[in-house]
């Protein structure tokens, strides 16, 4: 079967994907929604929590973007709503880490520089295609950060801890690269 055409550029490697896969290491975690939270972390210390109706009270903005994975598909124009990272980074005040760790429900990781999931970059996802967000895509929030490979859109996500050095989460320290931008095509250590 040939692949189609994409309708536009995308990075180098990649091949356009129309459908949408699922990956994940591991199952998908069950998540307990009277339980469920979102937490802002600076050391061992709390700093802001949501549970989900707090969540679902914060303004939502509706974004399409193309999806980039490091296995080299990549996914145009998805349509997702959800609450940008500066909404939830702005209830903290002042933040003077420049990374960042995000936790899943599951264990999962992924680090980032403070700089990507700030500035209109990054939002906490709650719908897919009008939808309330399937839990093999992450249900019921996920991160959203289109402007990295996708490994760094954690699903099932539960907190992200502020940090001042940067450390390694679960695919960056078997390997892949700290940042992981598509189109300078840093895919793994030394890319
Ligand atoms: N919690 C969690 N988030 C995750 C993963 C994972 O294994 N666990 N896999 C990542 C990888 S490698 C990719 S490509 C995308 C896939 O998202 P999708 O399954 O919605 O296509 O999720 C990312 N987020
Ligand atoms: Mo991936």
């Amino acid at each position: 079967m040939r692949r189609p055409e994409p309708p536009r550029e995308i990075p180098p490697g990649q091949y356009y994907e129309t459908g949408f896969p699922t990956l994940t290491a591991g199952p998908t975690p069950r998540v307990d929604m009277s339980n469920w939270s979102f937490e802002i972390i600076r050391g061992n210390t709390p700093l802001a929590a949501w549970s989900w109706d707090q969540i679902m009270a914060l303004p939502q903005e509706e974004i399409t973007v193309d999806l980039h994975c490091v296995t080299k598909w990549s996914k145009l124009d998805s349509e997702w709503k959800g609450v940008s990272f500066d909404t939830l980074i702005a209830a903290v005040g002042d933040v003077t880490e420049e990374y960042v760790m995000i936790s899943s429900y599951g264990g999962y990781t992924t680090n980032l520089p403070l700089d990507d999931v700030t500035g209109g970059k990054a939002w906490l996802a709650l719908e897919f295609e009008g939808e309330p967000l399937e839990p093999n895509h992450g249900g019921p929030a996920r991160l959203l950060i289109p402007h990295l490979y996708l490994w760094k859109s954690a699903k099932w996500v539960n907190s992200i801890k502020l940090m001042d050095e940067d450390a390694p989460g679960f695919w960056e320290a078997s390997g892949y690269h700290m940042r992981g931008d598509p189109w300078r095509e840093e895919r793994y250590w030394g890319d």
